[in-house]
């Protein structure tokens, strides 16, 4: 295994541009023997994601069917009670998850939330689970209290270059997102950011976004590469298709450019072929979701996944020691289960 803080952060557009540009075959093997210096390449990282707050959010992310703005048709819900969070995320154990991703349509959390939001981090972990939550913007003080809790991970993404940026959002800044995760980091959680390929961006735009992830202070250490759900009542409907060996490309180049960091094969997974995902395996992609859905939008079917996982030899990895929860597990597995994906609870 290469020395994981030897990775780069000083990434020039044009060197990134070179990778993108290189032969299919040439970027691959690339991509794939920096996953091999890093990772067992049969592993993948699994999470299991639920919206705990759904709907009617004020902000105006155009690919967003959660935003107030558009006519998606979706049903909002107010913030769930802890019990069901738990409850949940107990089912996601039983499915081999090792990470439980609360995410809220929020702009930002209200202080008012946060004494349940504590419960659920510490009822989540005590369960032997890491923790993750995506919230919105978060303050230092507001990421120092998630931080107490025991949060492991929060989820905050760039989605796209700073120059496309404007065209996708603007109820808040790119700066603004970078503030948060400077407040994530400071408050000691590990950082997952990424961002949303197949938004009518260019190729100049997917440099722009890995090259920002990639110069932040430190490598997030988990990046999600979502592929946009196109959602109808959203102004992203009717996006034409993302070339699949483009998004194979930024997959392997994120790969390249974050070495040590979990690539996350995130949203869109549903529209893809078993063969497009063999490959971003292939490039570097070593975390998925599973489950039925995402947030509010369908996942690949677990089923599926459990097929694919064993057509392609894959192993979902053990969940990372976690230091001493608050409350001690009852019943927490001390490695994922051997087998993906368990008939028996279908
Ligand atoms: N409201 C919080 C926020 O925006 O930070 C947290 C939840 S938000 C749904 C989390 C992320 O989901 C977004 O930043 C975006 O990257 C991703 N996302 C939302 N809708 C998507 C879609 N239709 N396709 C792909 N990714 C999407
Ligand atoms: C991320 O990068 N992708 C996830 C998670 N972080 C929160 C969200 C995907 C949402 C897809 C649309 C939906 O289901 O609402
Ligand atoms: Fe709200 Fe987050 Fe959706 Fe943007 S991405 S509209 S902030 S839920």
């Amino acid at each position: 295994m290469s020395d994981a803080s030897a990775v780069r952060h000083d990434w020039t557009r044009a060197g990134i541009e070179a990778l993108f540009a290189l032969p299919f075959p040439e970027l691959l093997f690339r991509a794939h023997t920096v996953h091999r210096d890093h990772f067992d390449p049969c592993e993948v990282q699994v999470s299991t994601l639920l919206s705990i707050k759904t709907g009617a959010c004020p902000e105006d992310c155009k690919y967003c069917p959660q935003s107030t703005r558009y006519d998606t048709g979706l049903e909002p819900e107010r913030l769930l009670e802890v019990e069901r969070v738990i409850e949940a995320a107990r089912a996601a154990r039983a499915g081999g998850a090792t990470r439980f991703c609360m995410g809220a349509a929020w702009r930002s959390p209200k202080d008012r939330d946060l004494a349940e939001l504590v419960a659920m981090i510490r009822g989540v972990r005590a369960l032997g689970m890491e923790t993750c939550m995506t919230l919105g913007m978060l303050d230092a003080a507001q990421a120092a209290a998630l931080a107490g809790a025991g949060l492991d991970y929060y989820n905050h993404n760039l989605d796209t270059s700073p120059e496309y940026y404007g065209e996708i959002i603007t109820t808040r800044t790119f700066q603004q997102r970078l503030d948060t995760l400077a407040n994530v980091r400071a408050a000691g959680m590990k950082v997952c950011a990424g961002g949303i390929v197949g938004m009518g961006e260019d190729r100049d735009d997917r440099v722009g976004l890995l090259q920002a992830l990639a110069n932040l202070p430190e490598h997030p250490q988990s990046v999600p590469v979502n592929l946009l759900v196109r959602v109808a009542g959203t102004p992203l409907a009717d996006q034409p298709d993302l070339d699949p060996f483009e998004f194979v490309r930024t997959v392997a180049v994120a790969r390249i450019l974050m070495p040590a960091s979990h690539v996350r094969l995130s949203a869109g997974r549903e529209g893809m072929s078993d063969e497009l995902q063999a490959l971003a395996f292939f490039a570097g992609a070593n975390s998925i979701f599973r489950g039925e859905r995402l947030l509010t939008t369908a996942n690949a079917p677990c089923r599926r996944d459990a097929e694919l996982f064993q057509r392609l030899g894959l192993r979902a990895e053990a969940p990372a020691p976690a230091p001493a929860p608050a409350v001690r597990p009852s019943a927490a597995p001390a490695t994922a289960p051997a087998l993906f994906y368990d008939a028996a609870s279908a």
